[in-house]
This record gives C-alpha cells, sequence and structure tokens, in this order.
C-alpha cells in the first residue's frame, strides 16, 4: 500500500500498520455472515473477508469497478454480501448501526453478534456514549471493539480522556469489558471468540480495549512529529505480525522457507491483482446514473424477509394495497387518526415493521399515536428508547442492514437536531455510496401556533430537503396523513414525515377505511381559480383555504405540495399556468425557506406565463417566540392578506 501510495498507484488511505492483529483476529473469530462496523485502519476486515484485491484496488483508485462506483474513498463503502457496513468519516455514528444489527439478531432469535470499531479518540464522541446505553439498556448481542493506539489524530490520549482505561467507560453503562494486548493475535481471536459466546449466550453486548500502537502518521502526508521516536522502538518490538510469525516458527507450525514461499506467493498474489485492477476501464461520468443511484429503487426488497418466512409472523391479515382517489370516502376521522391509522394497518402488514421512540409504549407516546400498540404488538416490536437520539436513527439503520423496517417517532421534530448527523450522513448517502438501502421513517411532528417557543415548534423541512438521498412528505389533511404514512414505511429509502401538531386535533376529514398509498411525489389540487395561485404545504394549506372562504370574490388557484422532496414541478407547472400570479406560502421562516427555492424554479422554468412577480410568504427570520401574541406576529399568516393584496394589485 505504501509503495502503491507513493507511485501515485492508488489514493490517500489510513494505514493501520502496527495495528494488523485487531482486525485479523476479529474478523477470524466470527462468522461470515456477521456484520462488523469497520473503521479506517481496517484492511484485515476487508482482506479477511476474502474480498478480491484487484477490486479493493479499484475501490482505491476510484474507479467505477470498485465498491462504490468511484464516489467514496479509501474505507468508507461496505459490501452487503460481505456483511461489512461502510463507514462515514464521523466514526462514532457507525457503532450505533451494530445496535440496529444486534436488535434484528435478536428478534430474529438468531446466535449471532455485530461488531462495531472504535479508535480511542472516537470514544470521546457523544455518539459513543449513545451506542454503548443503547446496547446496554436493549441488551444487545453487540461487541465494541475499541483500538486503543494512544493517538488521536495527533492528540495524545491524556488529552481526549481523564478514564484510566476505556473499558472503565464500558462499566459505567452496566457493561462488561476487558484490555488486552491488541497486538497478540491469538488474544485478540480467542477473546472475540470468547466474548462472542457470552454475547450470544446472554444476550448482551462487551467491550474489548485492545492496546495498540500506530507505527505511521494518521494518512501519510501528516507525519508522526508529535510521537516521541522511543515508543516506536518500544512498539516495533511488539509487531504483531512478527509476533504471530516467531510464534508458529516456535510452535514448529511453519518453517522459514514455509514463510517464505507464503511472501513470494502473496506478492505475485498482490501484483496479478494489481494488473488487473490496472485493466479497468477509465471513469466516464453519466449523470443519469449518478441522479438514479441517489435513491434505491421502490420494488427493492432484495434483503427483506417475505411476510410468511418472519418470525413476528402470526398470521396476521393483509390487506391489498391500493392508490388513494380522491373519489373514495370515508368515515370522517381526525388528523391525528389518519396518521394513527397508517401505523396501525402498517404494523398488521408488515411483521418486519418496528417501531421505536421517546414514550411510545405504555405512554403511548407525546400525541397519543402509538395509544395501545405496546398491547397489541409487544414490547419487542413497539420499543420505548433512552434519550439517544442519533443512536435510534442508527439502530433504525442496522435494523434495516438485516431486512426491518422501522419508523422512528422523534417526541419533537426540533430533537432531530440530536440526531441530524445520522440522518443527512449515514441514511441519505448510504445507497449513493454503496448501493445498501436504509428503510426508515421518521415521523416529525412539528409546527407552531400553540405557543410552545423556540424548541418545540420549529419548521425544519428546509434542513433534509436540502440532503440528496431523503424523502421529505408533509401531509395537510387526514387522508394523506394516513395514504403517505403508508406510502412512506413501503418505500425502501429514508422518508422525513412532517406531521403538523396544530392539525392533529383541529382538523378532521374523510379517511378511507383500506390500506392504501398517497402516491410520493405527487402535489393536490387543492381548488382551482383564475385569479391568483398559492403554493403551500402543512398548515400553509388551511390558512389557504380560510383565506379563500373570507375573500370569496378571489378566484384562488391553490396546490398542496404534499411532498417537499422530491417537488411534483409539473403540478407546479400547472398551476402557475393558471392564472400567471403566484405566492409561495410557509410556515417556515424566509430566508432559505422551500419557498426560495420554488420560485427561482418558476423563474427558470415558467419565466413566460407570469404576470407578476413570484412573492413569498414566509414567516419572520427570528427563532419562533413564545409568547402567543410574539407567534402570531411571526407567523407568516399574519401577512398573508398583505401579500395576496400585493399580488392581486400588481
Ligand atoms: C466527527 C469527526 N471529528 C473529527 C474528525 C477528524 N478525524 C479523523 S480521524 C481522527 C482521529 C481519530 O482518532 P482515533 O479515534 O483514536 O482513531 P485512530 O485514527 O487513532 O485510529 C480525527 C480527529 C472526524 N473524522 N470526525
Amino acid at each position: 500500500m505504501l509503495i502503491l501510495l507513493r507511485q501515485g498507484k492508488i489514493s490517500k488511505w489510513f494505514s493501520g500498520i502496527g495495528q494488523e492483529a485487531i482486525s485479523v483476529g476479529v474478523t477470524q473469530a466470527l462468522q461470515s455472515d456477521e456484520w462488523i462496523m469497520p473503521l479506517h485502519r481496517n484492511l484485515g476486515v476487508f482482506t479477511g473477508r476474502n474480498m478480491p484485491l484487484s477490486k479493493l484496488f479499484m475501490q482505491w483508485q476510484g474507479n467505477k469497478e470498485g465498491y462504490s462506483k468511484g464516489r467514496e474513498r479509501s474505507f468508507h463503502f461496505g459490501s452487503a454480501a460481505h456483511h461489512i457496513c461502510g463507514m462515514i468519516s464521523h466514526l462514532g455514528p457507525q457503532l450505533a448501526i451494530a445496535d440496529g444489527v444486534a436488535l434484528a439478531h435478536k428478534l430474529k432469535g438468531e446466535q449471532k453478534v455485530s461488531v462495531a470499531f472504535s479508535g480511542d479518540g472516537g470514544t470521546s464522541e457523544g455518539d459513543f456514549h449513545e451506542a454503548l446505553n443503547v446496547a446496554a439498556v436493549w441488551d444487545l448481542p453487540v461487541i465494541f471493539v475499541i483500538e486503543n493506539n494512544g493517538y488521536g489524530l495527533s492528540t495524545p490520549v491524556n488529552e481526549q480522556f481523564r478514564c484510566f482505561s476505556l473499558a472503565d467507560k464500558a462499566r459505567g453503562y452496566g457493561m462488561e469489558a476487558v484490555r488486552i494486548d491488541g497486538n497478540n493475535l491469538l488474544e485478540v481471536y480467542e477473546t472475540i471468540k470468547g466474548v462472542r459466546e457470552y454475547c450470544i449466550n446472554n444476550q448482551k453486548p462487551y467491550l474489548i480495549e485492545c492496546m495498540t500502537f500506530r507505527m505511521r502518521g494518521h494518512e501519510e502526508a501528516s507525519g508522526v512529529k508529535y510521537v516521541p521516536p522511543e515508543l516506536f522502538e518500544l512498539w516495533e518490538k511488539k509487531d504483531p505480525v512478527k509476533r504471530y510469525e516467531e510464534y508458529l516458527i516456535e510452535t514448529a507450525v511453519l518453517s522459514d522457507t514455509a514463510i517464505e514461499q507464503i511472501k513470494a506467493d502473496t506478492k505475485v498474489y498482490i501484483e496479478r491483482e494489481l494488473q488487473i485492477a490496472g485493466q479497468a476501464t477509465i471513469l466516464t461520468p453519466d449523470t443519469n446514473e449518478e441522479l438514479s443511484d441517489v435513491y434505491a429503487k421502490l420494488s427493492v426488497v432484495s434483503n427483506q424477509l417475505s411476510v410468511e418466512q418472519h418470525p413476528n409472523y402470526a398470521g396476521t391479515h393483509h390487506s391489498p394495497l391500493t392508490t388513494h382517489s380522491y373519489s373514495t370516502k370515508g368515515p370522517e376521522k381526525r388528523f391525528v387518526d389518519g396518521i394513527k391509522e397508517a401505523l396501525h394497518q402498517s404494523m398488521q402488514q408488515h411483521p418486519n415493521l418496528i417501531l421505536m421512540g421517546q414514550d411510545i409504549a405504555e405512554y403511548g407516546g407525546a400525541f397519543k399515536i402509538t395509544e395501545g400498540f405496546v398491547e397489541e404488538f409487544g414490547k419487542q416490536r413497539v420499543r420505548n428508547t433512552p434519550l439517544c437520539e442519533s443512536a435510534i436513527v442508527g439502530a433504525a439503520l442496522g435494523l434495516s442492514l438485516e431486512g426491518y423496517k422501522s419508523m422512528m417517532e422523534m417526541q419533537f421534530a426540533d430533537f432531530a437536531a440530536v440526531g441530524f448527523n445520522q440522518i443527512i450522513n449515514n441514511l441519505a448517502k448510504i445507497h449513493y455510496r454503496w448501493g445498501q438501502n436504509a428503510d426508515v421513517v421518521i415521523r416529525m411532528p412539528t409546527g407552531g401556533g400553540v405557543g410552545a417557543g423556540p424548541f418545540h415548534s420549529q419548521s425544519n423541512e428546509a434542513w433534509f430537503v436540502h440532503t440528496p438521498g431523503l424523502k421529505v412528505v408533509y401531509p395537510s389533511t387526514p387522508e394523506d396523513a394516513k395514504g403517505l404514512l403508508i406510502a412512506a414505511i413501503n418505500d425502501p429509502n429514508p422518508v422525513l414525515y412532517f406531521e403538523h401538531k396544530a392539525l392533529y386535533r383541529s382538523i378532521s376529514g374523510p379517511v378511507p377505511e383500506a390500506y392504501y398509498e398517497t402516491e410520493i411525489g405527487k402535489a393536490r389540487i387543492v381548488d382551482e381559480g383564475d385569479d391568483i395561485t398559492i403554493i403551500t404545504y402543512g398548515a400553509g394549506v388551511h390558512w389557504a383555504m380560510d383565506y379563500a372562504k373570507n375573500h370569496r370574490y378571489l378566484s384562488i388557484y391553490i396546490l398542496d405540495l404534499r411532498t417537499l422532496l422530491p417537488l411534483d414541478y409539473a403540478a407546479i407547472g400547472t398551476a402557475v399556468a393558471a392564472t400567471g400570479k403566484v405566492l409561495l406560502l410557509h410556515e417556515d421562516t424566509l430566508l432559505g425557506g422551500i419557498g426560495g427555492e420554488i420560485a427561482a424554479w418558476i423563474a427558470e422554468n415558467c419565466f413566460s406565463y407570469l404576470d407578476a412577480p413570484v412573492l413569498r410568504c414566509a414567516s419572520l427570520d427570528t427563532p419562533i417566540p413564545f409568547n402567543l401574541e410574539l407567534e402570531k406576529n411571526f407567523m407568516a399568516y399574519s401577512r398573508l392578506d398583505e401579500y395576496v393584496k400585493r399580488l392581486i394589485n400588481y
């Protein structure tokens, strides 16, 4: 690797020289179908799972025939076939994915563990603590392996933490832990074997701190000036490969000549594989392919268990799926009931659907949407979570690796901020990066109007609309609340489902009793009209409808976007053409809101239809305030009349 890097034949990569025994020992001690979440020093995990070197070289050359079609660098890729989950640069988030995989094993009653790696530096991340806590509280068979090599990038451990050993951190969570010599291959191997048995038999997590040393810089360019030279001399003597070689000679397992032969054969193998990699075709960008790989296809169910195969299957009744048409009628239900019915029918439909969230089990959730679910579907599928938003999003992804669907309820959309990294970097990017889907729905109780202040009423949908790989839906009616949630759960991609809290019990409408989908990506014409067009979503739809009702002399075309990512551009175009005067209305603040994006699209694509500038009516560019009068003043609705008049009078 060093030679190839210097020759420019592979790109920047992170050396595990001096730490090989850990990756190799761990991988050899596991079954080949047990998931590993490796990090940047774990080449031995990839080679240990027998990934062809030629394809690995193509990966490091950014070639299309590597593991990520040239989209990812160094070790940031995974392969479901090899049960290796690709890391993201942020390190800590990978630990919770192992929780999710372990939960899947537990639910299926499988005799398996998952393994996640961390460096000593990574143990300072909040994600480390959340992942350990969830694993401990849920009694998950997961092994956390820490490679304590004494340094972060350059930061020594005494500037990283104050506990004596990292194993102590596990004890704080009620988890067993052990510190071992990470440079002794057999010690690593035997420890993992034993710990694996412990985790499976006791259904508990375990932490292993492997003491080791990094013999080279963080990566080659950064050097090792900050490391006292005597440490290299000390650790050189403990080199894991040499030690194992000596052991094999001492015990007469191998002779000097046999070792020379192995080295010669390996060299030939490497050269041959490198040559194959060198013959790979040069990558030519294909924009269509780039765009279409962002999302998993709707038909992708490759790693899904069929309903009947599933251990949770109890012969539940399965209704045929229909697509909702607006001629369909149903009993009057509240918005909140539409959500509840969608979840209930989806739980019956998908025995592999797991619900997770704070207080969602016996308590029924902050908004009582899952009331009664735990009695009907059990604690395994309706899971109270600790206050660990990041780890729960990560666990949801882990469940998806093992063919489960999951719905996570954010208690309030505002709290997605502490799970943000997992959502935008792990869930959103995974399919584009290495072809793995994230079959996860996150419910986001959102919006203001009830005097709940800056941290219980934000509109944060725009944070997510800007992230390729996510889908963002935002119903405004009870029937769409049901149909969009069913569609979101059926969709194999990560979907953020925004539900406006003020609509929960204030809005009612017909909700068909059938199990049906409202198609994601399709807007709805609420009303046709000739004077002006209002394009909106969520609470904005009701503001626009109220306004139209109170101003009957105006003929207003109202478009409910329903999905914000992907947007229904055809419907937007038609709505613009209908009146030539467009107002974008949303509860979110103005700057960087979705209205700006749609206004730009209209300017670019519908200029000839316009009879007035596109206007945006949004909330004030301040945090959302608590006092009801201040909140009213903040809300876009308080300026709606002014904007409509400006548009009409233009
Ligand atoms: C969240 C985050 N912060 C900072 C970095 C930059 N960074 C990459 S590796 C690294 C050091 C990691 O140290 P450690 O966990 O001990 O692992 P090691 O590299 O020593 O194996 C840092 C600071 C990062 N990748 N992610």
